[in-house]
């Protein structure tokens, strides 16, 4: 596990640096709108009520779609913490800055990004909760991170005068207070202000808070249809170890605790459940003891243990997730008391997608739907009057374009990703993209999921999956949305092949990914 990677306390990483391609800002309106970003991690849209009414109910999050619009393909360049949040900061692809993995990537905060170019703008900018980049944050005027993936209880920061301090309480409120405290009595009033709002929910391995333990006990949720996946013709899919039934460990995930019992992640568990307080625990152990009884007592086997393990991980995914929720309303309620809200941009996502037992997989990483997927909702500051739902493909080396153009900052030429402006404004350009790529990096790791790049069109998706494997697979997704029939080298298809490989390459010659070119060396 790695709790405090390579995270330089202290270290000089060129805080006001800028890269060349930097332009100088026009001149701003007078009233530039703030921007609030809260991003989660690993919420999956079929675990909120706007995009899927099977599972949860999420009111808050309902509240941005409601009164502001949804995005319905909204996606990630790589389905990972790391890497996305540095898509997201950039507007860039993970080759060209330079994140592409949580293991080896360092960020270099020397290069452009979007905060420092709306600081130099005159904008304040502030980040509370998961960084996850390694180096320390530059471009922010207050930032007050977690180490690494963070602590759901009695959670561990790190502040810009580098100390590491332990907050009392559970993360997500936390994360929340600070952020309510920066706007109400830090930030500085007289200016236009960009503040990212970054939560560890519904992160791995999902302890709820103290009041929502019994949450969700009673309820049975419905199992994926193709749970029981047996990955034919999907050899890349076959390989991955994140299957609820055979990688969940049963100590850390489900939290069946039994001091007789080896796990790989016991000891990460103890390390987690022994940063409650004496109160916390006696309230944890009070719902998870019956159930760890019960398990021990007549445990499940076979199909029975896959599906209670699914059970046992909806519930306690629901239980961090209504944390999150109320959390989302705090933040809302707030702007709108301050009057706030009407010339606030308050954007919320996720740094991706996540599997609920599609697949029979939890975790993300794939180029399929469910991770490469990301919630995108939008609450919209006066003067843009677009409402309900935006069909447009986006990615997040979008959001860095979206917010210097609101903020009335030039776009540099070398950012990649496409300002939604235009969409928000309620324009259908028929020249935005008919196409998205994605390329994840991380192998071999954790969940074992194989290199991949590919390209998605509105109706087709072709990913390559190479490194120690050189498989090739094709959905139509219109036919197939749930991506369990490879179309790659079926008789028929060469035609279709052959232009989605054309539109790829185009694709990475217009970003400059040099793959192919190392694949052929
Ligand atoms: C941790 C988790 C993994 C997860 C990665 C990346 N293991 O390593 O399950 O895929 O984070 O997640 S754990 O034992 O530490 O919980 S990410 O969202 O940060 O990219
Ligand atoms: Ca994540």
């Amino acid at each position: 596990m790695k709790n405090f990677p390579r995270l330089v306390l202290c270290s000089a990483t060129g805080a006001s640096a800028l890269a060349p391609a930097a332009c100088t800002a026009p001149q701003a309106p007078a009233s530039r709108p703030n921007i609030v970003y809260i991003m989660t991690d690993d919420h999956t849209a079929q675990m909120m009520s706007c995009y899927d009414s099977r599972f949860v109910e999420t009111p808050n999050l309902d509240r941005i779609a409601a009164d502001g619009v949804r995005f319905t393909n909204s996606f990630v360049a790589n389905s990972l913490s790391g890497p996305s949040r540095a898509c997201m900061l950039t507007g860039k692809h993970s080759h060209a800055n330079g994140f592409t993995n949580n293991i080896t990537a360092v960020f270099d905060g020397s290069q452009q990004t979007m905060p420092k170019l709306l600081q130099k703008a005159g904008y304040q900018t502030a980040i509370i909760g998961k960084w996850h980049l390694e180096s320390i944050p530059t471009g922010f005027d207050h930032w007050e991170i977690v180490p690494g993936q963070g602590d759901y209880y009695n959670p561990r920061f790190i502040n810009e005068q580098c100390d590491t301090l332990v907050n009392k309480g559970y993360l997500t409120n936390i994360i929340t207070d600070k952020a309510l405290h920066w706007m109400d009595e830090e930030r500085d009033t007289q200016k236009p202000f960009c503040l990212f709002i970054h939560h560890k929910a519904c992160h791995r391995n999902w302890l709820p808070e103290t009041k929502y333990l019994s949450l969700y006990e009673d309820k049975t949720f419905p199992l994926p249809e193709n749970f029981y996946d047996d990955y034919a013709g999907r050899p890349a899919a076959r390989a991955q170890e994140m299957e609820i039934g055979r990688h969940m460990d049963i100590i850390y995930d489900t939290k069946m605790y039994n001091p007789q019992l080896e796990t790989r992640l016991k000891a990460t568990y103890e390390e987690f459940i022994g940063r409650m307080t004496a109160e916390e625990r006696a309230a944890y152990d009070k719902v998870y003891d019956p159930i760890i009884k019960q398990f021990y007592a007549q445990p499940p086997t076979g199909k029975a243990l896959d599906e209670w393990k699914y059970q046992r991980y909806m519930r306690d995914y629901a239980k961090v997730l209504k944390s999150l929720d109320d959390n989302v309303g705090r933040v809302l309620d707030y702007l709108d008391e301050k009057g706030l809200l009407d010339n606030t941009l308050v954007v919320y996502t996720s740094d991706q997608g996540f599997y609920m037992g599609e697949h029979g997989w939890f975790d993300k990483r794939f180029m399929y739907e469910e991770s490469m997927h990301t919630p995108l909702v939008m609450r919209l500051p006066k003067g843009f009057d677009r409402r309900g739902d935006i069909d447009e493909m986006v990615q997040n080396i979008d959001y860095a374009p979206t917010f210097l153009e609101l903020a009335g900052v030039a776009v540099p030429d070398d950012i990649q990703g496409v300002s939604l402006l235009p969409l928000l404004k309620g324009e259908h350009p028929d020249s935005w993209r008919k196409s998205l790529y994605y390329h994840f990096y991380e192998y071999p790791a954790e969940h074992m999921v194989k290199r991949h790049y590919g390209v998605r069109t509105d109706r087709y998706k072709l990913i390559h999956f190479y490194n120690d494997i050189d498989v090739w697979e094709l959905y139509d997704l219109q036919h197939d949305p749930h991506e369990m029939h490879n179309l790659y080298g079926e008789p028929g298809y060469e035609e279709l092949t052959s232009q989605l490989k054309e539109e790829l390459h185009r694709l990475q010659e217009q970003y400059h990914d040099p793959i192919e070119e190392e694949l052929k060396k």
